[in-house]
C-alpha cells in the first residue's frame, strides 16, 4: 500500500481509511468557525476550489498577492487550532514516508465540487521547503497530476482515493501540480464533494 512515485514522494495509499469518519467529525466544528470560501488570486480570479484553515498559520490569497495569516480575513479571529487527531495522522504518516519529526503548523482543507479543480502550481509560500508536505484525500477520487520541475514538465494522472495520503518532501518538494475537475459522484461519508487536507510547515513567527 505504500507507492514510491519519485525520489521524495511516497503514497500511502488508504493509509487513513479507519480514521476518516473520525476525521470529518473533528472538521464540523472548525467548518463552522472557518466555513469555505473561494479565494481571489492574485490576478483577480475566482478559485473554483473552495477552502479554509486550521492550524497557527492559514492560507489566503487575494488581490494583493499568496500568503499565510494567523487570522482569518473574513472574520478576523484566529485561524481554529489543529485537532489533535489531525496533527498525529500527519506527524504518522510522516514519519512513515521516511520524514521523522515533522509537526505541521498548518492545514489547508480545499473542498471540490463536480468540476472543480487546481490549475497546475508549486507550493512555494512557505519560507522554507526543507519540510515536507501531507496531503489527505477524503470523499469522492480524482485524477492529481504530478508534474515536474518546469511548468512545461508533460504531468502524469494518479488517482487519489478516499483515505489516501501523499508526502512529499527533498526533490519532489517544488514540483509543479495539480488536480483535474472532479466527476460527479456521491461519496457515503462525503456526499459530492472531494476533501483535501493539506499540512505544512509555515517559517513565521
Ligand atoms: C506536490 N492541493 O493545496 S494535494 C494545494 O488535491 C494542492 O487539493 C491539491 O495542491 C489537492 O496546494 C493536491 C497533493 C500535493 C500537495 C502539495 C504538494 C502535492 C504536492 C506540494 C509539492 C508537490
Ligand atoms: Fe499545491
Amino acid at each position: 500500500r505504500q507507492v514510491a512515485l519519485s525520489p521524495g514522494a511516497t503514497l500511502l495509499r488508504g493509509f487513513a481509511s479507519d480514521q476518516a469518519e473520525a476525521l470529518l467529525h473533528t472538521l464540523t466544528p472548525l467548518l463552522r468557525a472557518a466555513p469555505f470560501r473561494h479565494m481571489i488570486t492574485p490576478g483577480g480570479r475566482r478559485m473554483s476550489v473552495t477552502m479554509t484553515s486550521c492550524g497557527a498559520w492559514g492560507w489566503m490569497s487575494d488581490q494583493a498577492g499568496y500568503r499565510y495569516t494567523s487570522t482569518d480575513p473574513a472574520t478576523h479571529a484566529p485561524w481554529p487550532a489543529m485537532p489533535p487527531l489531525l496533527h498525529h495522522l500527519t506527524c504518522r504518516s510522516a514519519a512513515t514516508a521516511g520524514f521523522e519529526g515533522f509537526t505541521p503548523n498548518s492545514c489547508l482543507i480545499n473542498r471540490y465540487e463536480a468540476g472543480t479543480r487546481m490549475a497546475l502550481h508549486q507550493d512555494k509560500d512557505e519560507g522554507d521547503t526543507t519540510h515536507p508536505i501531507v496531503s489527505v484525500s477524503l470523499g469522492l477520487p480524482i485524477f492529481f497530476l504530478w508534474g515536474g520541475l518546469q511548468r512545461s514538465d508533460q504531468p502524469r494522472p494518479v488517482l487519489l482515493e478516499h483515505g489516501d495520503i501523499l508526502v512529499w518532501g527533498g526533490k519532489a518538494r517544488l514540483h509543479y501540480h495539480g488536480v483535474k475537475p472532479l466527476r460527479p459522484g456521491l461519496h457515503p461519508l462525503t456526499g459530492p464533494v472531494r476533501l483535501n487536507l493539506t499540512f505544512r510547515y509555515v517559517a513565521k513567527d
